[in-house]
């Protein structure tokens, strides 16, 4: 047995164990003996999700903004988001004067002050290096645009036009006026999935900079039919934990792509999109 990693918060422990295949029975026999274990699960791997557009979410009707025509746009608010890399100097995201926005490459998250001067990024956490506890990468890794596209999706604002005076730019997100902190957790959710740390310690950080609304694509995936991603395990639990804690945290999770590749599948929302206290 090998213990992958330790995280300890004000309502538990976790602990991530490695189990050889032949000796897991025995393992599970001995901790569920253990008075202090509370619960046991297999980690699973996490996986990239969601495809969205401004109109679905407003009116259901292609070029209907029913929220820009009441004026909401996200003004004076900020949002975070975690995802694999982002393209921070993109037209979408650029601050044309100040540059690139500050960045914090590793832990302890949250040393390096935001900067809410920032046209739209206060601060970039670079979250994603292979080996917990050392420095990682800002930007957009390589062949991955999923962070960037849900970024998009969320906060875009192409620097063409204001995005307080019309229905936003082609590509521009749905809260357009919004900053955001952004969480890069790397091609693979590195973060997440090492793990280094868990939903509980994102939130944390994202509400420490202010924000109070959280985006988050991905998930466990569903892994065929009957979806073996839909479950209310640990991950789903501890997300509730924080909303039950921070009430005035909102947190966003896709609904996941599975539904249409996985025929006869009624349920295929996959943990930690599974939670109670969010949004989907
Ligand atoms: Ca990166
Ligand atoms: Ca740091
Ligand atoms: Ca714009």
């Amino acid at each position: 047995m090998k213990v992958i990693n330790y995280r300890s918060y004000n309502h538990s422990s976790r602990i991530w164990i490695q189990v050889k295949k032949d000796g897991i029975e025995r393992v599970i026999k001995q901790l569920a003996h253990m008075k202090e274990v509370e619960g046991i699960e297999v980690f699973r791997e996490f996986t990239l999700t969601n495809d969205a557009a401004r109109w679905v979410h407003q009116r259901f009707q292609s070029s209907q903004y029913p929220l820009y025509a009441n004026n909401l746009r996200g003004q004076g608010q900020i949002g975070a988001i975690s995802d694999s890399g982002f393209d921070y100097d993109m037209c979408y995201f650029r601050d044309t004067s100040l540059g690139a926005p500050p960045i914090d490459a590793q832990a302890p998250w949250g040393d390096v002050s935001e900067n809410l001067n920032q046209r739209k990024q206060i601060i970039y956490y670079a979250m994603d290096a292979t080996t917990c506890g050392q420095a990682g990468t800002a930007g957009a890794e390589s062949g991955n645009n999923h962070g960037t596209h849900t970024l998009g999706s969320f906060v875009g604002d192409n620097f063409a036009t204001s995005c307080t005076g019309n229905n936003g730019d082609v590509g521009d997100g749905m809260a357009l006026c919004s900053k955001v902190v952004l969480q890069d957790l790397g091609n693979s959710l590195q973060f997440i999935n090492n793990p280094c740390g868990t939903i509980y310690d994102l939130l944390s950080i994202a509400k420490a900079d202010g924000a109070y609304i959280h985006s988050d694509s991905w998930g466990y995936p569903c892994n065929g039919c009957p979806c073996q991603g839909n479950f209310y395990g640990a991950d789903a639990r501890d997300l509730d934990q924080y909303v039950w804690e921070n009430k005035d945290m909102l947190v966003f999770f896709a609904a996941g792509n599975s539904s249409g590749s996985c025929s006869g599948c009624t349920s295929t929302v996959c943990s930690p999109g599974t939670c109670k206290n969010c949004a989907r």
